[in-house]
C-alpha cells in the first residue's frame, strides 16, 4: 500500500483489516516451504495418515531410540555410544520429520525401549543395544539394511539396522515408505541391498549455470554463491537421493568445462561434496581430456606422455586432499568434438587407464563412455560405430575403469534396441546410461513415464551366456562375476521450484533410482509406490493414474517414432517433427532424419541385416537371427532393422503404409484419453499440482497432432500413397509443417532465433 495514502477509517479499516488478514494467510500459504501442492516436497511429502491406519501406525511408532536419543543419559553412556555420525543424525530426523508428519505427532525420543511400539536405529558400531540383538546383518552387505519386528526388553520394537551408518538412512527411508504407501508395520521382516554399487546422476550442467538438454529452469548448482553459501535446496536433493538409494552425483556437463579443475571451482565442490557426504552421496566430475594443456600448460594430453602422467596424479592427489570421499571421472571422449586418447593416436583404453591409474590409489573410479561416432562422409552406420571401436578392446581396461553405455546404439531414443556392447565385453565393467531429462520425449511438458522404458532395456535378453542374459545381469555383475558395478541417468533436475519442470517428471527420477537399486524391479510397483506416496492412497486415484503412467511412454512412441523409426526430431533442438530433416553443409547426416528413416518412393527403414549395414550382427547370434528374420523381428524395431516396401504386409494383415499412420494416431488417441482421465480426478489432488498436470496435457494433445500431422504429410509425400479409410488428412499443406519453427527451446544451448519470418501460419 503506498504510504501517502490516507490510514483507513470506519468500514475502510475493517475492509482493510479483512484485507490484511487476508494477504497474511495468503503470504504463509504461498511462502516459499509452505506451498502444499508446488510440487517441492515430492515423493516426501508426509501428509497425515488419516482413519484405521493411523490408528495402527501410532500404536506401532511410539518411540524412536537412536544411539543419540538423549545424550548424556546413563543408558547412553553405559552403552559407551559414539558421538552420532551425520548419516545417523540424518536417518533420525528423517524419522522424525516423517513420523511426525504422517501419524501427527512426534514419536517420543528415549534411549532405551520402554514400551511397544518403539523404533530402534543404528549399527552395531553406533549402538550396544543393536550389537546385543541376535541379527544377522551378513546379508544386508556395505550399504543395505534390515527392518525386523523383535522383542527388545520385552517390548515389540521394530529395528532398522544395518552394518554401515548410510544403511541405516537407507532404511530409515523404506520404513518411511511403508507407511506412506499404507503397508502393515506390525510384523516387519525385511532385508534389501542394492544389486548395484554406484547409482549416479549425470549432471549436463555447464558452470554458466545453463543446463544442456535441461528443461526444469537452471542449474542446481549456483557456483556464484559457493562455497560460502549453501542453498537449503542441496540438502533436500540429497535427501531425495537418498530416499531411493541414489549415491553419486557427477556435478557437470560431459562437454566440460577445463575450469571445473580450477582450485577456485575446487573448492566449490568441495563444499558441495560435504553437503551431500552425510547422505551417503559423492561427487564426480567431468573432465575435458585434454584438461594437462587448458590447465596444465602441457604441450599435450598424450596418454603415454609421463609428463601428462604426472600431471593428472598430482592434480588427483590435490583433488582428494580437499574431498577425501571423491567418486572419480566421467569421460566423454573423442566424441562430438570433445578431445580424446586418438588425437594422439592412443586407443580409448589407453587414454581409460591413464585417469584410472591416477584414481586408483585414492579408490577412485572412471566412468568412459562409449557414446562416439564418426560425422565424415561415408562413414559407416553410426550406431554400429561404438562397437567397432570398443569390442576389440575388451580386456584392456584397468579395473577401475567401468564403460557408461547408453540404453541403446543411437541416442536415448523413444525406443532402440538394447546396445549391443551389452554382453560383448564380458572382461571390462560396463555400466548403464539412462537419460531421465527427456530429450527425446517432449521434454518438460509431456506426460512420460519412463519406468516401461527401463524396464525394456534391463530385461532384454543378450543371450552373451544363453538365455537369461539380461541386460540387467551384465550390469549387476551377477553375469560374469563380481566386480565394479555401476548405473548413470541423466539428471532432470534444476532450479524449479518443483524440481523436474513438471510434477510426473519427478516420477522418472524416482524410478531411476529404484531400478538403479534393484534393476529387476517392476515399472508397474514402482510407479503404485510413487502415485501413493506423491498423491493419495485412494485406490479410485492410484489405479487410472497408473494406467496412464505405463501407456504414455508407448503414446509417445507412437506419435513420434513408430514401428522402430528413429530419430525423426527436429534438429538441434529435439523437439517436434522433423522427419524432413536432411544432411547439408555443416550438418552431417548422422544428424538428419532422413538417414534413419531411409524413405522413399518405395518403401522405408534401414536395412541393418546382412544385405544392408550387417549392425545385426553385432548382437549373439540367437539374438541377430531374431532381428534380422521378418517372421521374428519385433513389430516394435521392424523399421529399426529393416527397410521394407510401403505395400509390405505387417503381421496384422494391414499394409505398413497403413500401420504407420494408424500408430501416429493410436498415440494422439492416447494422449487425448490421458487428458480426460486427468480432467475427472480434480477432486483427488490440490489444485495447484492438478491445474499443471491438467495444462501440460492440454500442450501434449496439441504437440501430439503436430506430430502426427506433419509425419503424415511428410511421408505422403513420399510414398504417394492415400490415406486409409478413416484416418484424416493432415490440416495444412507439408510445407506449412515444415516451415513451422520454434526460435527458443530451453536445454538446447547456443540455438537462437533462426526461423523463418513469421508470415507462415502455424500449424496448431
Ligand atoms: O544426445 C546427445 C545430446 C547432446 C549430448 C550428447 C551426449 C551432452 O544431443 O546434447 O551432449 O548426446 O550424450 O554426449
Amino acid at each position: 500500500m503506498p504510504s501517502h495514502l490516507p490510514p483507513p477509517t470506519g468500514a475502510g479499516r475493517r475492509e482493510f483489516r479483512a484485507t490484511l488478514l487476508l494477504a497474511l494467510a495468503f503470504a504463509c500459504v504461498n511462502a516459499p516451504g509452505a506451498r502444499a501442492g508446488d510440487g517441492h516436497r515430492l515423493w516426501l511429502r508426509y501428509v497425515p495418515v488419516h482413519g484405521v491406519w493411523r490408528a495402527r501406525y501410532r500404536r506401532a511408532a511410539t518411540e524412536l531410540i537412536s544411539q543419540n536419543g538423549a545424550p548424556g543419559t546413563r543408558a547412553a553412556h553405559r552403552l559407551r555410544s559414539r558421538a552420532p555420525s551425520a548419516t545417523l543424525r540424518a536417518a533420525q530426523s528423517e524419522l522424525l520429520r516423517g513420523l511426525t508428519g504422517l501419524l501427527g505427532r512426534p514419536p517420543r525420543l528415549s534411549p532405551r525401549v520402554t514400551t511397544n511400539g518403539a523404533i530402534l536405529i543404528g549399527t552395531p558400531r553406533s549402538s550396544a543395544l543393536i550389537r546385543s540383538l541376535p541379527l544377522d546383518l551378513a546379508p544386508t552387505g556395505t550399504q543395505g539394511y534390515l527392518i525386523r519386528t523383535l522383542q527388545v526388553h520385552g517390548h515389540r520394537t521394530i529395528v532398522i539396522a544395518a552394518r554401515r551408518d548410510i544403511g541405516v538412512l537407507y532404511g530409515a527411508f523404506a520404513f518411511l515408505r511403508l507407511i506412506q504407501t499404507r503397508r502393515p508395520i506390525e510384523h516387519l521382516d525385511m532385508v534389501s541391498r542394492p544389486k548395484i554399487r554406484h547409482r549416479v546422476l549425470d549432471f549436463w550442467d555447464n558452470l554458466d549455470g545453463t543446463v544442456e538438454r535441461g528443461y526444469a529452469g537452471d542449474s542446481l548448482w549456483k557456483w556464484g554463491e559457493l562455497p560460502e553459501y549453501l542453498s537449503p535446496r542441496y540438502t533436500d536433493f540429497a535427501r531425495a537421493c537418498a530416499s531411493i538409494g541414489i549415491n553419486g552425483v557427477v556435478l557437470d556437463n560431459v562437454n566440460a568445462s577445463p575450469v571445473i579443475l580450477e582450485p577456485l571451482y575446487l573448492e566449490k565442490v568441495a563444499a558441495l561434496a560435504q553437503v551431500l557426504r552425510p547422505y551417503g552421496i559423492r561427487v564426480y566430475l567431468s573432465v575435458p581430456f585434454s584438461e594437462p594443456i587448458a590447465l596444465g600448460k602441457l604441450k599435450s594430453a598424450d596418454p603415454l606422455d609421463p609428463a601428462v602422467q604426472g600431471w593428472w596424479a598430482r592434480k588427483v592427489s590435490e583433488i582428494y586432499r580437499d574431498i577425501p570421499d571423491f567418486g572419480g571421472f566421467l569421460m566423454k571422449a573423442n566424441s562430438e568434438g570433445q578431445p580424446g586418447p586418438s588425437d594422439y593416436g592412443r586407443t580409448q583404453a589407453e587414454g581409460a587407464n591413464l585417469l584410472a591409474r591416477a584414481l586408483a590409489p585414492h579408490h577412485g573410479i572412471v566412468m568412459w563412455r562409449t557414446f562416439l561416432y564418426s560425422t565424415s562422409p561415408g562413414a559407416e552406420d553410426r550406431i554400429r560405430q561404438a562397437y567397432d571401436v570398443f569390442k576389440p578392446l575388451d580386456g584392456k581396461f584397468q579395473d577401475n575403469v567401468i564403460l557408461q553405455v547408453k540404453n541403446g546404439p543411437l541416442d536415448f531414443q523413444p525406443r532402440e534396441p538394447f546396445h549391443p556392447l551389452f554382453g560383448a565385453m564380458p572382461r571390462t565393467n560396463l555400466m548403464l546410461e539412462l537419460e531421465i531429462t527427456k530429450e527425446y520425449l517432449g521434454h518438460q511438458t509431456s506426460f512420460t513415464y519412463l519406468g516401461p522404458l527401463y524396464q525394456e532395456v534391463l530385461r532384454s535378453d543378450t543371450w552373451a551366456a544363453g538365455p537369461g542374459s539380461t541386460v540387467a545381469r551384465i550390469i549387476d555383475g551377477s553375469l560374469y562375476g563380481e566386480r565394479e558395478t555401476a548405473i548413470a541417468g541423466v539428471a532432470n533436475i534444476g532450479s524449479d521450484r518443483n524440481w523436474c519442470g513438471s510434477i510426473f517428471n519427478q516420477a522418472n527420477w524416482y524410478v531411476f533410482g529404484r531400478m538403479a537399486w534393484d534393476p529387476t524391479a517392476s515399472a508397474r510397483a514402482i510407479a503404485q509406490e510413487w502415485v501413493r506416496m506423491t498423491f493419495t492412497n485412494q485406490a479410485a486415484f492410484v489405479r487410472p493414474v497408473v494406467r496412464m503412467m505405463m501407456r504414455s511412454r508407448e503414446a509417445a512412441v507412437d506419435y513420434m517414432d513408430p514401428l522402430g523409426l528413429a530419430s525423426q526430431m527436429a534438429a538441434g533442438t529435439h523437439f517436434g517433427p522433423g522427419p524432413w530433416v536432411h544432411p547439408g553443409k555443416g550438418f552431417p547426416s548422422e544428424w538428419s532424419s532422413t538417414y534413419y528413416s531411409r524413405a522413399d518412393a518405395q518403401g522405408i527403414g534401414f536395412d541393418r541385416t546382412a544385405t544392408g549395414s550387417d549392425a545385426v550382427a553385432q548382437y549373439s547370434p540367437h539374438v541377430a537371427a531374431e532381428f534380422a528374420s521378418l517372421a521374428h523381428c519385433p513389430t516394435d524395431l521392424l523399421l529399426w532393422f529393416h527397410h521394407l516396401p510401403w505395400n509390405y504386409r505387417m503381421r496384422s494383415g494391414r499394409t505398413l503404409w497403413d500401420s504407420l499412420v494408424s500408430h501416429y494416431d493410436r498415440g494422439v488417441t492416447a494422449v487425448k484419453r490421458m487428458r480426460t482421465t486427468w480432467s475427472r480426478l480434480a477432486r483427488y489432488v490440490d489444485p495447484q499440482r492438478y491445474r499443471l498436470t491438467a495444462d501440460f496435457l492440454t500442450i501434449q494433445v496439441r504437440d501430439a497432432e503436430w506430430w502426427r500431422d506433419a509425419s503424415i504429410a511428410y511421408f505422403r509425400s513420399i510414398s504417394h500413397r492415400p490415406l486409409p479409410p478413416g484416418a484424416a488428412p493432415p490440416p495444412e499443406p507439408l510445407k506449412t509443417y515444415e516451415a513451422f519453427c520454434i526460435p527458443y527451446v530451453e536445454g538446447t544451448p547456443g540455438t537462437g532465433p533462426a526461423c523463418p519470418p513469421a508470415d507462415i501460419p502455424v500449424p496448431r
